[in-house]
């Protein structure tokens, strides 16, 4: 059974939904945040160097990276669901998406987060991650006006890695730490993600992560 290391309010919820999409077995290895710090605890460290989730052990694999984990579960173990052909028009657009979530929406989202948790109190640098947070955001909520999901009508494993950046550009995840949507000038950022939120798998697995 692979286990999932979970961190509360984290990343790692898009593998247990995957988990749950999939409607594949799997085991939570829980892990709490440092309260004050939101840091993930130690015990991170034990399981990979870099102490960060998701990660997943699958016998004597171990797997970091939300992008890779997704390509590895649904390759190895998801029986054609959820990605499209190989062959087909639709794969090179999947793959773009289930990369862009952590190469480029993360990053100004997280650089968001820091900065307010850090209280830092600069208009400049409040501008400059506004622009590069707008730029994507725009981008994303155009290509969402022409599609259902993200690389076309069907709902595939690149929506539930663009799932969890849009979830964080609605708002920290964080208790204690108040943040403003970034998604409420963009109706179909705000139309998908209702209707990725309103899943039966996505709320089983906030279930079995207890969020
Ligand atoms: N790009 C990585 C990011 C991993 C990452 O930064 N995870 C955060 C949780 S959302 C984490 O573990 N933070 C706690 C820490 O850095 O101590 C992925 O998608 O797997």
């Amino acid at each position: 059974m692979i286990k999932i290391h979970n961190l509360d309010r984290s990343r790692s919820r898009r593998i247990v939904w995957l988990f749950e999409e999939l409607e594949l077995p799997y085991e939570i290895i829980q892990h709490q945040r440092d309260p004050t710090t939101m840091l993930a605890p130690t015990s991170l460290k034990a399981i990979h160097p870099l102490g960060k989730s998701p990660i997943i052990e699958d016998g004597d694999i171990t797997l970091i990276e939300s992008g890779a984990i997704i390509d590895y579960v649904t390759g190895r173990y998801g029986n054609g669901k959820l990605v499209p052909a190989k062959d087909s028009s639709d794969y090179a657009s999947y793959l773009q998406w289930l990369h862009y979530a952590e190469g480029s929406l993360m990053p100004p989202l997280v650089f968001s987060l820091i900065t307010q948790m850090m209280q830092v109190d600069s208009e400049i640098l409040a501008g400059t991650i506004d622009h590069f947070c707008n730029t994507h955001l725009n981008f994303i909520n155009e290509t969402l006006a022409a599609k259902k999901y993200f690389v076309g009508a069907d709902f595939t494993a690149a929506d539930v890695s663009m799932g969890y950046a849009i979830e964080s550009a609605n708002g920290a995840n964080l208790p204690g730490l108040e943040m403003a949507s970034r998604i409420v000038r963009y109706p179909h950022l705000q139309r998908y993600l209702t209707e990725l939120q309103s899943r039966p798998a996505y709320q089983r697995s906030l279930q079995a992560i207890g969020e």
